[in-house]
C-alpha cells in the first residue's frame, strides 16, 4: 500500500547518492526498487498529499486515444506535459518572443524571470488552442507513448496496435507469458520530446484477476510517481473490467529513482502524515471497451486526502 511508496522515500533520502542529472537539478538517487499495490484493497491514489486523479485520467486516455500531441490535454484542462512542448516552441526558428533558455531554472531564481516565462507561457497555450496548424507543429512530442501503443511502426510499413493486442491475448490466452507492452522504440527515442519513463509493462492472469507489472526507467519520486501509480492502476482496472476479469496487484519496478533536491522539503512535510484507507473506483458498467471510456466514466469514492503540496517541475 501506500506505506511502501513512503518507506521508499525514506529509503531514498537516507541512502541517495547526491547525482546531477539532464535538468541540472540535482537528485538523491538509487537503483533498482519495488513497490507492490494490492487493487482489491481499494485504488491507489495516495492520501498523504491530494493527487488530482482527473489529471492522471485524462493524460491515461489521452495515450489510449494514441495521441502524442497536448492539445488534447489542453482541451481537457490539464497542463502536465505543457513544458515539454514549450521547449520545442522557444528553441525553434519561428519564436521570436525573450529568450527563454533554461526556463525551468532560471523561472524559480529569479521572479522576474518567472514573470516573462508565465506571459509567454499563456501565449503559447492560446495559440495551441486556438490555431491548429500551430499546435500540430508545436504541440506534437514524438512518437512517444500513444503513438507506440497503438500504432508502433514496423519495418513493414504496417503499424502494430500493442494495446488491442495484449487485450486480444488476455481474454483468448491468459496464461501467455507475453502480455506485453513497450513503449521504448530505439528507432524513435532520439526525436521524442523526452523518451518515455514508463517503457514497458506486462499483464498477469491467475485466479480471475489480473495484475500488471511496469519498469519505469527512470522515476521522479514525489511529482511523477504518485501519477505513474495511479495511471497504470486505472489501467490495469479498465483492461480488467473488459476482459470481465477483477484487478489484482500493481508491481511497480523502478530504475533510477530519485528525489530532486528541491522536492525534499515537500517529501519531509508528506513523511510527516498519516496515511488513510484508499478511495474506491467505480467504473461506467455500461461501458465495456477502453477505447470508449470518458472522464465522466469514472468516480473516485471516499478520497479523503491530505492537502495538496505544490513543487515545481524539473524540465
Ligand atoms: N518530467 C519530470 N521531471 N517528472 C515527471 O514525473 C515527468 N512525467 C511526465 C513527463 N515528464 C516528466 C509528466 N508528468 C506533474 C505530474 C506529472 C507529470 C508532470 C507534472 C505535476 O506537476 N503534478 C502536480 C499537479 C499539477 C497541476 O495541478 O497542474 C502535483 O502536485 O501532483 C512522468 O510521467
Amino acid at each position: 500500500g501506500e506505506q511502501g511508496y513512503l518507506d521508499l522515500c525514506h529509503y531514498i533520502l537516507k541512502h541517495g547518492t547526491n547525482k546531477t542529472d539532464r535538468t541540472n537539478t540535482g537528485t538523491y538517487s538509487v537503483f533498482g526498487q519495488q513497490m507492490r499495490f494490492d487493487l482489491s484493497d481499494g485504488f491507489p491514489l495516495l492520501t498523504t498529499k491530494k493527487v488530482p486523479f482527473r489529471l492522471v485520467a485524462s493524460e491515461l486516455l489521452w495515450f489510449i486515444e494514441g495521441d502524442t500531441n497536448i492539445r488534447y490535454l489542453l482541451q481537457h484542462n490539464n497542463n502536465i506535459w505543457n513544458e515539454w512542448a514549450f521547449k520545442q516552441w522557444v528553441e525553434s526558428d519561428e519564436y521570436d518572443g525573450p529568450d527563454m533558455t533554461d526556463f525551468g531554472n532560471r523561472s524559480q531564481r529569479s521572479p522576474e524571470f518567472d514573470q516573462l516565462y508565465r506571459e509567454q507561457m499563456t501565449i503559447f497555450k492560446e495559440n495551441m488552442l486556438r490555431d491548429k496548424a500551430f499546435a500540430e507543429k508545436f504541440g506534437y512530442l514524438g512518437n512517444i507513448y500513444g503513438k507506440q501503443w497503438r500504432a508502433w511502426k514496423t519495418s513493414q510499413h504496417e503499424t502494430i496496435d500493442q494495446l488491442k493486442d495484449v487485450i486480444h491475448t488476455i481474454r483468448h490466452n491468459p496464461d501467455s507469458r507475453r502480455h506485453i507492452v513497450s513503449a521504448w522504440n530505439p528507432e524513435d527515442v532520439p526525436t521524442m520530446a523526452l523518451p518515455p519513463c514508463h517503457t514497458l509493462f506486462q499483464f498477469y492472469v491467475a485466479d480471475g484477476k489480473l495484475s500488471c507489472q511496469m519498469y519505469q526507467r527512470s522515476a521522479d519520486i514525489f511529482l511523477g510517481v504518485p501519477f505513474n501509480i495511479a495511471s497504470y492502476a486505472l489501467l490495469t482496472y479498465l483492461i480488467a473490467h473488459e476482459c470481465g476479469l477483477k484487478a489484482g496487484e500493481f508491481v511497480h519496478t523502478l530504475g533510477d529513482a530519485h528525489i530532486y533536491t528541491n522536492h525534499v522539503e515537500q517529501v519531509k512535510t508528506q513523511l510527516g502524515r498519516d496515511t488513510r484507507p484508499f478511495p474506491t473506483l467505480k467504473i461506467n458498467g455500461k461501458k465495456d471497451s477502453i477505447f470508449d471510456f470518458e472522464l465522466s466514466d469514472f468516480k473516485l469514492i471516499d478520497y479523503n486526502p491530505h492537502p495538496s503540496i505544490k513543487a515545481p517541475i524539473a524540465v
